[in-house]
């Protein structure tokens, strides 16, 4: 096997910058360090150093610091480099690290890479990291700290133990069963427990939507047959002018979206082609692509001009998705929110928009009441825990069937989905709790 490169990156933002923070991980990291600013500081404590080039050139002067392995971010040797954020203090710093033997530029992630290979942190707060450093709104934040922070991780280590348990108790129950010193049935209690489990799964599992509204944001599409005032009414949202407004029925052909953030949540708008029947080649696909749209959309806000009876409801009536009724120009048709529960909006005086946008709120996830934002936040999490949730409940049934070996083998399956979710399928810890919990050998 190769020797474990040394990378660097700078781990900052776009330059210039006030600071640029160029960081090292491995065996090198210290040594590379070395030649730049000469001797290094006390582990964790920052030291203003002078940075120079091989022949002794100054660079620049900053703060230096060590977090020697294993107690640091990547698990291994580290060092930070704090630079002023020019690009020709970076690119001239960069220049010499990358002379220097057995260093290279680290890939993208590597470093949270590397993390995760020396258990510094699981699947999911490494996925976590990424999210939190693309979180743009409070609430996708918050989820992505929790996992950072390995919030679902624990959930997922603490599951994973009871089904190794309950494993453990299995395997011994099926190898030793007429050995006396083996305590009798263990089956009753496992199988009690791996009915809670199944329940806290199925709870936790349920919550995957939500999450993945959080992290992703909620697709609403503004359609409706042409010129009724879709793209007036995202512009208005935009404020500013996104899309061409004509009185010209049949103007807006491709989608246009735009993201607002409404109580922290990511919403996604999309504008669409008025729907109806068209001999029209170019309309013909925006209206397909509309309606697309519309069937993959987390609700769907269906505008009709409040003064015109004109429905064209025939393009929703199939929609499994969510519908608000808004009603549109109301300005022209001196109406109120109508009996039949619409909006009633006008992009002219604004009147109406404030209550369309509550009422959207309704369909943010509610994730009060839950506990926190340990859930679920992407397919992967959605689809693995699925896998086990599905493995779990064959056990059960083989569990009463008698089938004891094939319910063990089940539950296999459901610790390898969430070995899967965390990146640990580990094999070697189901002999560990054999050997600890029975003392076969004694
Ligand atoms: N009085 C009044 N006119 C509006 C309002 N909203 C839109 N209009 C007008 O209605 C016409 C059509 O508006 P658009 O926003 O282009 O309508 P659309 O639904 O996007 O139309 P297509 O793209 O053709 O499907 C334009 O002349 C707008 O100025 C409103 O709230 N009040
Ligand atoms: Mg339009």
């Amino acid at each position: 096997m190769n020797a474990i490169d040394t990378i660097y990156a700078l781990s900052s933002g776009a330059l210039p910058s006030g600071v640029a923070v160029i960081r090292l991980s491995g065996p090198a990291s210290r040594t590379a360090a070395e030649a730049l600013v000469g001797p290094i500081p006390e582990p964790r404590i920052a030291a203003l150093r002078s940075f120079r080039d091989s022949s002794g050139t100054l660079l620049d002067r900053g703060l230096v610091l060590h977090f020697p392995g294993p107690a640091s971010f990547t698990g291994e040797d580290c060092v930070e480099l704090h630079l002023h954020g020019g690009r020709a203090t970076v690119a001239a710093v960069v220049t010499c690290l990358k002379a220097m033997e057995g260093l290279r530029q680290a890939d993208a992630g590597e470093f949270s890479r590397r993390a995760f290979q020396n258990g510094k942190l699981d699947l999911t707060a490494a996925e976590g990291l990424s999210d939190l450093i693309a979180a743009q709104t409070e609430m996708q934040r918050r989820l992505a700290l929790e996992h950072a922070e390995g919030g679902v991780a624990a959930l997922y280590a603490s599951w994973s133990k009871r089904l190794t348990f309950a494993r453990a108790m299995i395997e011994a129950e099926l190898d030793f069963a007429d050995e006396d010193d083996v305590p009798g049935s263990v089956s009753e209690t496992i199988w009690s427990d791996m009915k809670v489990l199944r329940q806290e799964l199925a709870d936790h599992t349920q919550m995957a939507r939500a999450g993945e509204v959080v992290r992703d944001g909620l697709k609403v599409v503004i359609a409706g047959a042409p010129n009724v005032g879709k793209s007036s009414l995202i512009n208005y949202l935009a404020r500013r002018e996104l899309a061409i407004v004509t009185d010209v029925p049949g103007t807006t052909r491709d989608i246009l979206t735009i993201d607002i953030d409404l109580d922290g949540y990511v919403v996604h708008f999309y504008d669409t082609a008025g729907l109806r029947e068209t001999e029209e080649l170019v309309e013909i696909e925006g209206i397909r692509r509309a309606q697309k749209a519309m069937q993959h959309a987390d609700l769907v806000l269906w505008v009709r001009e409040a003064g015109s009876d004109k429905d064209s409801g025939e393009f929703v009536k199939e929609l499994t998705v969510p519908v608000i009724a808004v009603r549109s120009k109301a300005d022209l048709a001196d109406v109120n929110n109508v009996a039949d529960g619409s909006f009633a909006i006008s992009t002219r005086s604004g009147q109406g928009v404030s209550e369309l946008l509550d009422a959207i709120k309704g369909y943010l996830p509610d994730l009060a009441g839950h506990g926190g934002l340990a859930v679920p936040s992407r397919e992967r999490h959605r689809e693995e825990l699925t896998s086990c949730l599905r493995s779990i409940d064959e056990a059960l049934q083989k569990s009463t069937a008698g089938g004891l070996e094939i319910a063990a083998e089940y539950l296999r399956q459901a610790s390898l989905a969430l070995g899967r979710l965390t990146g640990q399928v580990d094999i070697e810890a189901l002999l560990d709790v054999i050997f600890s919990e029975f003392c076969v050998g004694k």
